[in-house]
């Protein structure tokens, strides 16, 4: 890393071998959205998260991140009881809990393929995988990137997901990292996914994927 007065300086690089990450991203601006995503992966498993422990999901736009964000968290947190009790009663719930997790894939087909990644492009409905941890998230990464228009559309937006990405975070627990892009210019977007011919700037996505991990150990120190 370069010494810069900006970012978040030097770090521990923390282990993520033992933590289970969802990532869940908006589509719009897929350009900006899939090299960011690109970039958390990258730095997750460089950090030792493994393939079969990160769950991704999409939503159409930023807007849906929060909400989200809440019922993959819950969505975990179920599909772990259900681990921990051998289904039985919380069957029901864990087939949603399941539904939730693994129902969906991203539309982004240039990503490499995750747990959750596995769905076919018909939309087909897979299940989530038995063979990772079992256990909550022990992070949510939520990406998104809000780009000005002529409206106020963009400040309602930014505002509201800001908000309710850090509601999220405080009511479950949960760390709720915030890729979320609140770009005046196309350019800004462009340099903070690391996609700009002059490479002003890194790829967000992976101070992103760093921050998940250090949160997620940190976290299960707090208890
Ligand atoms: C409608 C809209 C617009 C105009 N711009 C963006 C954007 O730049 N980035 C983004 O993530 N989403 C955008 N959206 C979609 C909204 O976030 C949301 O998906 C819709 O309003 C439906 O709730």
């Amino acid at each position: 890393m370069t010494s810069t007065l900006k970012g978040p300086g030097e770090a521990k690089k923390y282990d993520g071998s033992a933590l289970r990450i969802g990532i869940i991203h908006a589509r719009w601006n897929t350009k900006l959205i899939s090299a960011l995503l690109d970039g958390t992966l990258k730095t997750l498993k460089a950090h030792g998260v493994r393939d079969e422990n990160i769950t991704i999901q999409s939503v159409p736009g930023s807007y849906e991140l929060p909400l989200a964000a809440q019922k993959m968290y819950t969505a975990s947190q179920q599909q772990s009881q259900s681990s921990i009790l051998g289904g039985g009663a919380a069957g029901g719930l864990v087939s949603a809990a399941q539904d939730l997790l693994g129902g969906s894939t991203t539309d982004l087909t240039s990503l490499p393929k995750t747990s959750s990644d596995q769905g076919s492009s018909s939309g087909e409905t897979q299940k989530s995988t038995t063979k990772g941890l079992q256990q909550p998230f022990d992070a949510i990464v939520a990406i998104g990137a809000l780009i000005k228009g002529s409206t106020m559309h963009f400040e309602y937006i930014s505002d509201a997901v800001s908000h309710g990405l850090m509601k999220v975070q405080l009511e479950t627990g949960v760390p709720v990292i915030f890729g979320l892009l609140t770009l005046l210019t196309e350019e800004q977007g462009l340099e903070r996914a690391g996609l700009d011919e002059g490479k002003k700037m890194h790829n967000h996505g992976e101070d992103w994927g760093a921050a998940a991990v250090e949160l997620g150990v940190k976290r299960k120190g707090w208890g």
